[in-house]
């Protein structure tokens, strides 16, 4: 591949728009200090290394509002600490994947692989053209990478960052962008012009990237989808190598139907084609200069990302529903008032799309870039705002149910897509624990099953072992107050809903402030849950009585945690 002028983008750092607010502090943050920066962010005493952001719930009809995790790729030039993160409902961090040194990232999912749910994002180079050149990363429940996954046929063994699937097949569908010469006189542009041919590949998966097997490949240029189909301009593009013209610009891929066909998201052409994956020709066009259907009434989209069938829909009937999200803009002045999420019905003998269904976002503008359209299990729709800080669910009935922004301004602070999916995270790594001031404060990033925290402790680093106080989980980050000075040495144990032991801090001594090295025990009396199952590996038990794998819970139920929360023990 030509060498290609590589600008970073998303690079710049705005460190003195930093607003640094207490721990979880979100559920209903409307205040100045939200709005005094640009990109506010959350702290914690018992993780000074992370920086998620603080979050401004705008809506959020508890009561509606889908259960779930939000799964973002937070970025931007505002943004102080770029990493895929998990929050809850509330705006809570669950997961942030700086700690394992991820930072920018693309499309965070979990999906499934080999049966297990993991979670997969992108991670490379990004590109000022919104392109990227990296791979694709698969992390188990324990957060650990199982694989990784790439194009083939590369020259730059190397993907773009806009879709990532896997299938139930042991396949997964990637993207990436080629530079190629080509006739560019139907875009205004030269005989002999340079392009970005936008290339998607289903790969067989092996155990592992060496033997990884293209199944089958598919460009733009030798697809049939011609330059003068786009509506991106030239504009002193394309003329050569080292300066292509970007005209398809593909987002989304998915593989759709009993044949296996794939639909698939172009921008530059506002157009949604579907493929045959026995030929490779272009069965429809949906949208742009050549849309084999008739846009009803506020169907037409523009620069759209995210292109799905709907949830009980099949691409093989004469009519099913499609979801997309429709940016609106993207291609110089916005196309539409507002960026919007839709769902049209189309009819493949009538050959019409009719709009029946429209998200409106709650800012009501264009979106640049961007954006994600999902259904949820229950009827819902959740909608990542892309270049526009915000997601959104929509009850089935269309009301907005919730809607968060986590950051103030536009185009700095973003997420390519947004998700709400369930998740369950066993972390290897230990809880941690922090004493400010008369309390205590635990946290453990990544851990979903903790439903309390234990409070160990001892005049010894070696005996920190009297339980003195449990406190149920609240939020990513739990205190637990009024410390005796008695107990110099200190640790903090997760604890199931069933009173299992799932996972210990270091003992931490208040002398020195800090942790040592020497590993907290589980509270004597709790089971341990097994080292190596869901990731517990951080659990031990205090003494051989304490009750080891296999041994009964002690369940801590209702007055009994009542009881230990926030006590001072004597
Ligand atoms: C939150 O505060 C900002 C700035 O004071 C204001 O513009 C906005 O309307 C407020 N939002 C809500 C939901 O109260
Ligand atoms: C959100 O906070 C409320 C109390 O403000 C709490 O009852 C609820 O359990 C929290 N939800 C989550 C998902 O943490
Ligand atoms: C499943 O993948 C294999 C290659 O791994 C391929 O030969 C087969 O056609 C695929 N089946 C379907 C239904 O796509
Ligand atoms: C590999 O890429 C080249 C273009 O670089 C293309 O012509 C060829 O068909 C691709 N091979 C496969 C197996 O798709
Ligand atoms: C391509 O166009 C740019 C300006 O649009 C110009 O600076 C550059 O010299 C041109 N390159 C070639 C090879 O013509
Ligand atoms: C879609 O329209 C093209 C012409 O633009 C035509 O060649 C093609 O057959 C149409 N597809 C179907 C399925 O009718
Ligand atoms: C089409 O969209 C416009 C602008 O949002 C709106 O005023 C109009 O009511 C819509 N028409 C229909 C039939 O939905
Ligand atoms: C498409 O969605 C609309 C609105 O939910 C629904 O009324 C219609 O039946 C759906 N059409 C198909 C073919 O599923
Ligand atoms: C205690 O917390 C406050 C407020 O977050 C912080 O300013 C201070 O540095 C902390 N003290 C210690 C010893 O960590
Ligand atoms: C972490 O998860 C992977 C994949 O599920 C598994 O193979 C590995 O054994 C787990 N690691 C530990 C220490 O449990
Ligand atoms: C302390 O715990 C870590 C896991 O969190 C483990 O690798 C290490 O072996 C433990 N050390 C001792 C002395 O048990
Ligand atoms: C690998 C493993 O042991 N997974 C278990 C983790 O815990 C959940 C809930 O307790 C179980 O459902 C999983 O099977």
């Amino acid at each position: 591949m030509a060498p290609l002028s590589r600008t970073l983008t998303a690079l710049s750092f705005v460190a003195s728009s930093l607003t640094l607010v207490a721990a979880d502090s979100v559920e209903t943050s409307n205040s100045t200090s939200w709005y005094s920066s640009v990109a506010p962010v959350q702290s914690f005493h018992s993780a000074p290394k992370l920086s998620p952001p603080e979050v401004n719930i705008l809506t959020h009809d508890a009561a509606r509002t889908s259960e779930g995790y939000t799964l973002l790729s937070y970025r931007g030039s505002a943004v102080s600490q770029p990493a895929p993160l998990l929050m809850d409902n509330n705006g809570s961090l669950v997961w942030s994947g700086a700690e394992a040194g991820y930072g920018d990232t693309m499309d965070l999912v979990v999906q499934q692989y080999k049966g297990e749910d993991v979670l997969t994002f992108f991670t490379g180079s990004f590109y000022s053209g919104g392109y990227g050149y990296g791979t694709w990363n698969i992390l188990s429940s324990n957060y650990s990478l199982i694989r990784t996954v790439s194009s083939l046929n590369q020259t730059e063994d190397e993907s773009d960052f806009h879709e990532f699937i896997l299938t139930d097949n042991n396949t997964a569908l990637v993207e990436s962008w080629r530079v190629t010469q080509t006739d560019l006189t139907g875009a205004s542009g030269t005989t002999d012009g340079w392009t970005w041919d936008c290339v998607f590949q289903e790969i067989a998966l092996g155990d592992s990237r060496e033997q990884d097997e293209l199944l089958f490949e598919w460009s733009s240029l030798e697809g049939g989808v011609s330059p003068s189909e786009t509506y991106f301009e030239v504009s002193g593009n394309g003329n050569s190598s080292e300066n292509p013209f970007d005209y398809c610009h593909i987002n989304s891929a998915a593989k759709v139907g009993a044949d296996g066909n794939y639909l698939v998201s172009m921008r530059g052409p506002s157009t949604i084609y579907y493929i045959s994956a026995s030929t490779g020709e272009i069965i429809w066009r949906l949208g742009g200069k050549n849309s084999n259907f008739t846009m009803g009434t506020n169907a037409t989209f523009w620069y759209q990302h995210d292109a799905r069938i709907a949830p009980g829909s099949s691409i093989d009937s004469t009519t099913f529903n499609m979801t997309l999200f429709d940016n609106a803009a993207g291609g110089g002045e916005p196309a539409e008032a507002t960026g919007r999420a839709i769902m049209l019905e189309l009819d493949t003998e009538a050959w019409t799309a009719t709009l029946v269904r429209e998200d409106l976002p709650s800012f009501h503008e264009p979106v640049a870039s961007q954006g994600s359209y999902q259904a949820l299990d229950d009827g819902a729709y959740f909608v990542g705002w892309g270049a526009q800080p915000f997601y959104s669910e929509y009850a089935a009935d269309g009301t907005l149910v919730q809607d968060v922004t986590f950051g103030t301004t536009e185009s700095i602070v973003m997420s390519y897509r947004a998700f709400k999916q369930s998740w369950a995270g066993y972390p290897l790594s230990s809880p941690s624990l922090a004493v400010n001031g008369s309390s205590a404060f635990a946290s453990w990033n990544g851990a979903t099953a903790v439903s309390s925290w234990v409070l160990v402790g001892g005049t010894s680093e070696d005996a920190a072992t009297t339980r003195l106080a449990e406190e149920a989980r609240n939020g990513f980050e739990t205190e637990i107050g009024g410390l005796d000075d008695k107990y110099t040495f200190l640790a903090v144990a997760a604890m199931g809903s069933d009173g299992t032991c799932l996972g210990v801090s270091p003992v931490y001594s208040t002398s020195s402030m800090a942790s040592t090295s020497t590993n907290g025990t589980c509270p004597s009396g709790s089971t341990v849950a097994a080292a190596g199952t869901n990731g517990t590996a951080s659990a031990s038990g205090s003494d051989n009585s304490s009750g080891a794998v296999g041994g009964r819970a002690i369940r801590l139920v209702g007055a009994a945690v009542a009881a230990f929360a926030a006590v001072i023990m004597a």
